[in-house]
């Protein structure tokens, strides 16, 4: 055995070993319970971050962990290969998406195998990969058929100069990334999954998930939002001299007789008729159009409107209502109309305010004796309460009073209560060139035709190289021209590609099925689905799981699968994050690395910093996520080549819990490094001298006679014990200072110790060396595994069980004995139980009590009541 640690040379034996013996192959067996744990894939951006290594730090002590629990376990890796970054970095460099792709994907791979993750890299997929993405125009297709994909046309942005369409991430203020050039809106012809037609069913469903985080739970229903009303239909004025009616749809039916005005988006088709003869209002209408259609944009913009001059009559007064154009009505939501009730609506009162609209109170408080109302027009009063100045509905609850409007409306064929989703049918159209191609094609006489389904793939090039002036498919006459499946005439293939949430939608069924198949999934996945645990980052909450879950669902549906969830339980990890320091010139930001500064820090954590090259003040921006942009990323490549993986994966467990924040620090990853230095020397220091020993029973009789092994048992089987109940519940980083309490034992132990120790001794420092051997396994396999081989354990330690810990050594607790220096109370003296007399004797004589009463003279008498005293005589 080496004397010292050597990380480097450890760990690449370690892997060469597991590698050699297909340590983490993961093969089917009914035997043993099996056990699917599954990390969110990385997009192949070039090199690991921070976050990945957190991220599948996790993934792999949860997978060791469970392997020593005796699962059958399964821990896949892929490529979510597709995406706009390799456009970019190929209009950068000039090198085709699919090659930087590639090029990534090995260097990362490289990079993954050197944290030594137990990874099934038979199962390996790269979602750009025709043997992929072939399934996803199957299963489109099949979608297709069931109706479940339609086409229909929606809103993108347009990049007049480029003559390209935008991803929402490439529009900047309003303005084309490259061009600078205003971006309009265009309406396109694009395919649309019905994802609406599962939203009860997501919805409920959520509730038989209790394996999830009770905020992704909340976010994915708050994003189906699925809302009970009424909808209403206010009668257009004859004088629009058109026999129809404005349809709303309101959560406050109760509100209703305090209606004063409609506002309709810009794209409604009321606007669309009110725009001609009024220039005026067609280009507010085009100034809506333009704006942004993001949710969040339009609950914080400045409300603007205008009114159109027509009128609509009130369906239960048939009082005549103006109707407003106003940028706070999303025309993708409800019916794209509202009814404005700005006594008790925020956003109408804000408005009505603005443009000296009329309000009515028909709400008042329950609670308060005053009746709080929203006069003088300071807020509107938007709680529930009773109603009061609404004719027939007046004096009732929130519930009643919608109840009889609802009635009342359905009688005169007005309204009826409905249940509204937030939630919209997910458009999967992109105008782009790397990803799945939409497998279908164009005849000038059939119209829209699906690939047949033995022509599939439909096969991307991969020597493209996109330069910005749109989807360079729209060039490659030999992508474009193709037969016409019906009539055979020459026809045009389709040039959009499915958005990158398809290929991440079913990833994880298909690494239940490693190897050649000729089908989307086979028998495979009723073994290891659903996945066991899965792990990945807060900001896939809600989409990616909800496309996973929805695309699932739809599988199922369509025979190939028996499974309705397909994450039982979802661990969403903290980011790593890392102080960063800014200076600002001309309001232009410049971030500083730390090692161009020189920082310092005041006792109460006050931080200031200087720049190297002018010595002019930085300022300190506190924690904030490891990023690019503000020069505070730390590199892991850097950190395993200086301290090792273990050491990495060490310093990522032992500093937070898996889900909360984790905090840099250079100081923490040392401490991490000196702690396995210490490990190695600990078990360097005893390997010789436990050759030989077996698996030793420690029973009571022959241990009361060795008090220090009783202590060192009892403290490491007392460690082990929280550590098994942590480790459990993924409280990680208690796990790992678990660890470091073994290590302190042993230490202690082994130093009191001394050169020849007892038999027992030895044993128990055997024992306690294999504790905490399998305790760190799973944080730092590598060191564990040349420590298991170097100190003489059974087998590999990829195959160890978990130690269960002996109850027997917490039994044989200690007792805790008065302690009496010449009768008088002095202290308190804790033996073990199993001591004699003459052990606690010498134990009284060495205490610290002892030492400062007897002046340093022997004792005249020393009387022992077992269990209850000590009193010494001087
Ligand atoms: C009248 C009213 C009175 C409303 C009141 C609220 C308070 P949720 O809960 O999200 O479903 N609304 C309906 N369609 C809209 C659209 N296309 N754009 C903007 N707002 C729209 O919200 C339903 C409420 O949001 C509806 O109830 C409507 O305003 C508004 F005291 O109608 B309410
Ligand atoms: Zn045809």
């Amino acid at each position: 055995m080496q004397q010292s640690y050597h990380p480097q040379k450890i760990e690449r034996d370690a892997q060469a070993h597991w590698q050699k013996t297909q340590a983490a192959r993961a093969l089917e067996d009914a035997g043993k319970p099996k056990y699917y744990c599954l990390s969110m894939f990385p997009y192949p951006s070039g090199k690991l971050h921070m976050g990945h290594v957190r991220n599948y730090t996790i993934g792999d002590v949860i997978s060791r962990f469970h392997r020593m629990r005796g699962y059958n376990v399964m821990q896949p890796m892929g490529w979510d290969a597709f995406g706009l970054p390799a456009e970019n970095a190929a209009m950068a460099n000039g090198v085709p998406p699919a090659k930087w792709t590639y090029d990534n994907i090995a260097y990362m791979k490289k990079q993954l195998q050197s944290l030594g993750f137990a990874i099934d890299w038979e199962r390996e997929l790269a979602t750009c990969k025709p043997d992929y993405y072939r399934w996803n125009q199957w299963f489109f297709l099949k979608l297709l058929e069931k109706g479940i994909v339609y086409k229909k046309t929606g809103t993108v942005n347009w990049d007049p100069i480029d003559q390209t369409v935008l991803a929402n991430e490439q529009v900047i203020d309003g303005r084309g990334w490259r061009t600078g050039a205003l971006v309009e809106k265009r309406e396109i012809p694009m395919y649309y999954m019905r994802i609406t037609d599962y939203a009860d069913e997501l919805l409920e469903a959520l509730d038989t998930l209790p394996g999830w985080p009770e905020r992704v739970r909340t976010m994915q229903a708050n994003w189906i939002g699925k809302s009970e009303g009424v909808e209403i239909s206010f009668p257009y004025d004859p004088a629009i001299g058109v026999d129809d009616a404005l349809k709303v749809f309101t959560t406050r039916a109760d509100t209703l007789m305090g209606a004063t005005y409609c506002a309709v988006a810009a794209e409604h088709p009321l606007a669309t008729l009110a725009v001609k003869n009024n220039p005026e209002l067609a280009a507010f209408v085009d100034e809506c159009k333009r704006g942004s259609v993001m949710e969040a944009d339009i609950a914080t913009q400045e409300k603007k409107g205008m009114p159109t001059g027509l009128h609509v009559l009130h369906p239960l007064t048939g009082d005549k209502l103006p109707v407003w154009v106003a940028n706070y009505v999303l025309m993708t939501y409800g019916e794209g109309a509202v009814m404005a009730v700005p006594a008790h609506d925020e956003r109408d009162f804000e408005f009505a305010n603005k443009y000296g609209l009329s309000y009515k109170t028909v709400i008042k408080s329950k609670s308060s004796t005053y009746e709080k109302v929203a006069a003088p027009w300071q807020a509107a009063y938007a709680e529930y309460g009773l109603t009061v100045d609404s004719d027939d509905f007046s004096g009732l609850e929130f519930q009643q009073a919608v109840d009889a409007i609802a009635i009342a409306l359905e009688k005169k064929g007005l309204g009826k209560k409905r249940v509204q989703y937030r939630l919209r049918d997910w458009g999967i159209s992109r105008q782009r060139y790397w990803g799945t191609p939409i497998p279908i094609i164009h005849c000038a006489s059939c119209g829209d035709v699906p690939v047949p389904e033995d022509q599939l793939p439909v096969v991307l090039p991969e020597d493209c190289v996109p330069d910005g002036s749109g989807n360079p498919l729209n060039k490659r006459a030999d992508f474009l021209a193709c037969a016409c499946p019906k009539c055979g005439k020459a026809a045009r293939r389709e040039t959009d590609t499915m958005d990158t949430f398809v290929d991440s939608s079913w990833y994880f069924l298909r690494f239940a099925c490693a190897g050649k198949i000729q089908a989307m999934v086979d028998e495979r996945v009723k073994y290891w689905l659903p996945v066991d645990q899965y792990i990945g980052g807060i900001e896939h909450a809600i989409l990616h799981l909800l496309y996973s879950r929805f695309w699932t669902k739809a599988m199922r549906d369509c025979g190939l699968l028996k499974l309705d969830e397909p994450f039982a339980n979802l661990l969403t990890q903290g980011m790593v994050l890392n102080e960063a320091f800014v200076r600002v010139t001309d309001s232009k930001k410049r971030y500083y690395w730390t090692h161009e500064l020189d920082i310092q820090r005041d006792e109460h954590g006050g931080v200031t910093a200087k720049a190297r090259d002018d010595g002019q003040a930085v300022n300190y921006e506190g924690w904030t996520t490891m990023s690019k942009s503000k020069n505070n990323g730390v590199d892991p490549q850097q950190l395993i080549e200086e301290f090792g993986a273990d050491t990495a994966r060490f310093f990522m467990m032992f500093t937070s819990p898996p889900e909360q924040t984790l905090q840099w620090s250079n100081e923490g990853v040392e401490g991490s490094f000196r702690f396995l230095k210490r490990v190695w020397s600990l078990a360097w220091q005893w390997h010789d001298k436990l050759q030989g020993l077996g698996d030793s029973a420690f029973d009571v009789a022959t241990l009361k006679n060795e008090p220090a092994v009783v202590v060192l048992r009892r403290e490491v089987h007392g460690v082990l014990k929280q550590a098994s109940f942590d480790i459990e519940r993924k409280q990680f980083n208690t796990v790992a200072s678990a660890g470091m309490k073994l290590l302190n034992a042993l230490q202690d132990a082994s130093a009191k110790a001394g050169e020849t120790p007892s038999t027992l001794m030895l044993q128990a420092l055997r024992e306690g060396l294999s504790i905490l051997t399998r305790v760190l396994y799973p944080v730092t396999p590598h060191i564990a595994h040349a420590l298991w081989g170097e100190l003489g354990f059974d087998g590999d330690i990829i195959d160890a069980p978990w130690p269960p810990h002996d109850p027997n050594a917490l039994e044989t607790d200690e007792v805790e004995l008065v302690l009496q220096v010449n009768g008088k109370l002095r202290g308190h003296l804790i033996v073990p139980k199993a001591a004699d007399k003459a052990q606690i004797e010498a134990l009284a004589l060495a205490s610290e009590v002892m030492q400062k009463h007897s002046g340093g003279q022997p004792p005249k008498k020393i009387i022992v009541v077992p269990g209850r005293l000590v009193n010494i005589v001087v």
